[in-house]
């Protein structure tokens, strides 16, 4: 089928892929991009089928556009994102285990007090202030580098190099370019910090490489499995939680339903994570011909699977666009489905749950006060500026 052409340009996609998503799910469950000669699905249903089906929809050759089968990557591949089975298993078993539900429930006691000192001299600088720089970045910042261990010298970077990692999936364009002076300055921070000697007794670094000392993972793994947490945990969560900070500013009523119910709040992150989708789409690569909707994908073809436009099918959501916690998010794709399903996604759900208690109790409205301002990337949508004004109570 062909792709439909009228919304192509980068620029207006990045702005709004809203109207871009629906004409891809109205042109069929399986689309051919022309201009990247790629594959791409936008439905629920094939979404979900494929995520679910690893055999066939493999990540070794790369989740982005390039595939690894004949373009060298442009970094060592992740062990985790760029895996499959069985190489995958035992790096992402080791992380399973460390980042699981129980084993993260102590972080979430001191996130409570570092909440309530950001939101606190936040408050006593002012009632207006940008929820992106201010609040959704300004947390992640404060609690995980600390979680994994990192040296305070170079946290600076971890933006930048996620910002220009989730750029890299592609296509090469502009924003890929404007990157690429800083990528080796980056890349080498980003490694320095994955070494054993500069990470913390306790944090989640050092939480790996004790799991290279028992023989769980090899040390060559270890310092990448410690740079797959700096890659896919920070910009992330930053825009995880600008996401939520955006749907309940422009949702009064859902602020004061989750002020009553503040058991909500993870509800709450789920859904917004549905709604806006901060990680969009990732490729996949045909293992064997298969016949997805009637048509057929060969072999060893790259797939898009739009995460954000699956989260907004209406065949499979109830009023797809409207933000509400009294729907079920469950089973929606914005952390992925599958063996690859997002292995960070407790501690994104703690980092929201912990932000939003403490707003919740302490502010009784939130809304947009001035302009806002997307911020392009071409996996992630992404916020730059969010200027809110909040009532306390
Ligand atoms: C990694 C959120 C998707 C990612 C994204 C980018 C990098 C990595 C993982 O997960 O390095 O493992």
């Amino acid at each position: 089928m062909p792709a439909p052409q009228g919304s192509a340009a980068p620029g207006p996609v990045l702005e709004d892929p809203l109207p871009f998503q629906a004409d891809l799910r109205a042109a069929g469950p399986v689309v051919h991009l022309d201009k990247y000669d790629v594959f791409a699905m936008g439905r629920y249903n094939e979404v979900h089928a494929a995520l679910t089906d690893w055999q066939t929809f493999q990540s070794a050759a790369g989740v982005g556009l390039s595939n690894f089968r004949y373009d060298k990557p442009w970094r060592p591949p992740s062990l985790l994102l760029e895996a499959d089975p069985p190489h995958h298993d035992a790096p992402r078993a080791v992380l399973t285990k460390i980042l699981g539900p129980r084993e993260i429930r102590r972080l979430g006691e001191s996130w409570a007090t570092d909440a309530e000192e950001l939101v606190e001299d936040l408050l006593a600088r002012g009632k207006e202030f940008d929820a992106v720089t201010d609040l959704a970045a300004a947390f992640p910042l404060r609690v995980f580098p600390d979680a994994v261990g990192i040296p305070q010298a170079g946290r600076e970077d971890l933006l930048p190099y996620g910002d220009h990692v989730f750029n890299a999936f592609g296509p090469p364009n502009e924003l890929v370019a404007k990157g690429a002076p800083r990528v080796a300055g980056l890349s080498a921070s980003i490694a320095s910090q994955c070494a054993r000697d500069v990470l913390t007794a306790d944090g989640f670094g050092a939480q790996i490489w004790a799991a290279a000392d028992r023989g769980d993972i090899t040390e060559a793994q270890a310092p990448l499995i410690v740079r797959s947490l700096l890659t896919a945990g920070v910009d992330t969560t930053v825009n995880g939680l600008a996401v939520v900070l955006y749907a309940f500013a422009t949702h009064p009523d859902q602020w004061d339903l989750l002020r009553e119910k503040p058991a909500l709040s993870r509800t709450a992150f789920d859904e917004a994570v549905r709604f806006e989708s901060p990680v969009q789409t990732f490729f996949r690569t045909t293992t064997r011909d298969i016949e997805v909707g009637g048509a057929l994908i060969p072999e060893g073809r790259k797939i898009l699977m739009f995460l954000g436009s699956a989260n907004r099918d209406p065949r499979r959501w109830e009023n797809p666009d409207a933000f509400d916690l009294n729907r079920d998010p469950s089973g929606h794709l914005g952390f992925g489905f599958g063996i690859h399903q997002c292995v960070g996604q407790h501690i994104a759900r703690l980092e929201a749950a912990t932000i939003l208690s403490v707003l919740a109790k302490r502010i009784t409205s939130i809304e947009i006060s001035g302009p806002t301002r997307r911020h392009h990337n071409n996996t992630l949508r992404a916020w730059a500026s969010l200027p809110v004004r909040v009532r306390t109570a």
